[in-house]
């Protein structure tokens, strides 16, 4: 999609598809200078090697994190320069208040993701983790490096926000009224064969980003490089006419909770898949240290 398009252009692909694909919507350089600060930090805890070029965002089969206040971590992290001046760069901003037909604003709560060799991302809808009306509410997901099909990247099934299978299934259900609640599933043919639609993905590049509704399915391809972390982002954006959660919108917003921290690990350390998003989110204690009680 061109990011000249009108407003109605824009939205009328979005409310066909699901979803909008811009590339070249961010400097390259600003998006490569976010990865850099943000593995810098990967590599003070130990997981990111150093010794080559941090861009690479090569994985060391090692980590710190159970000895450090991880809280404080992730603080340091989504509060980067860089990686704030991404995340709130003003293409995205107008495009997705075109979308939304008002003024956009992002929820500071922000989803860096540092995804590991053998790791993926079940396949979900975004809003029963929100509560948001889900015409109110925008994903952005936003590579930080270039991330190919075999490195982690992001699928959507296109038309899915129209299923009303899924919105039945899935969608409509609340994550912090069921238990145990995870992915929808994590078997892209039998989603298609169950759900219909086209599981739409691309090479993406270190200037691209793709925004799509609460209600489209999407989840991201395994990383089976040769130990390369994929690293992401997610953010999402509302109009400035809803009142915001304070859970979403403080500075130093918690998410659904402040006792769980999202940091994902992005060394393998175990040969897991992620299945209940152990690798993504972490209890912690009063200190921020990772609380395995
Ligand atoms: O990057 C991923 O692995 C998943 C991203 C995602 O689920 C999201 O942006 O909502």
């Amino acid at each position: 999609m061109d990011a000249c398009a009108s407003a109605i252009e824009i939205r009328e692909f979005y409310e066909k598809h699901g979803y909008l694909f811009f590339r070249d919507l961010i400097p390259r350089e600003l998006v490569l200078n976010a990865r850099d600060e943000i593995l810098q930090k990967y590599a003070i805890i130990g997981e990111v090697d150093d010794r080559q070029p941090i861009r690479m965002g090569m994985a060391l089969n090692r980590s710190y994190r159970e000895e450090v206040n991880i809280r404080a971590l992730r603080q340091s992290i989504v509060s980067g320069y860089y990686y704030q001046s991404v995340s709130r760069f003003s293409n995205i901003q107008n495009i997705v208040s075109k979308v939304l037909d008002y003024d956009a604003q992002m929820l500071n709560y922000l989803w860096p993701r540092m995804i590991p060799t053998g790791t993926g991302t079940g396949l979900h809808q975004d809003a029963p983790f929100f509560q948001i009306p889900s015409d109110l509410l925008v994903s952005v997901w936003t590579p930080l490096g270039d991330v190919s099909p075999t490195e982690g990247a992001l699928v959507i099934l296109e038309g899915s926000h129209k299923s009303e299978t899924l919105k039945h299934e899935y969608g409509n259900k609340d994550a912090d009224k069921e238990k145990g609640f995870g992915w929808y599933n994590t078997d892209l043919e039998e989603t298609q064969r169950r759900i219909g639609g086209q599981w739409l993905t691309a090479d993406f590049n270190a200037d691209d980003v793709l925004i799509f509704s609460q209600m489209t399915l999407h989840g991201a391809f395994d990383n089976n490089s040769a130990g390369k972390i994929r690293l992401s982002s997610d953010s999402r954006f509302q109009s400035t006419e809803l009142p915001i959660d304070p859970r979403w919108a403080a500075d130093n917003a918690t998410g659904r909770s402040a006792k769980r921290v999202f940091l994902p690990q992005s060394t393998c350390l175990e040969t897991i898949s992620n299945p209940n998003l152990s690798t993504e989110f972490h209890d912690i204690d009063d200190f921020g240290k990772i609380d395995r009680t």
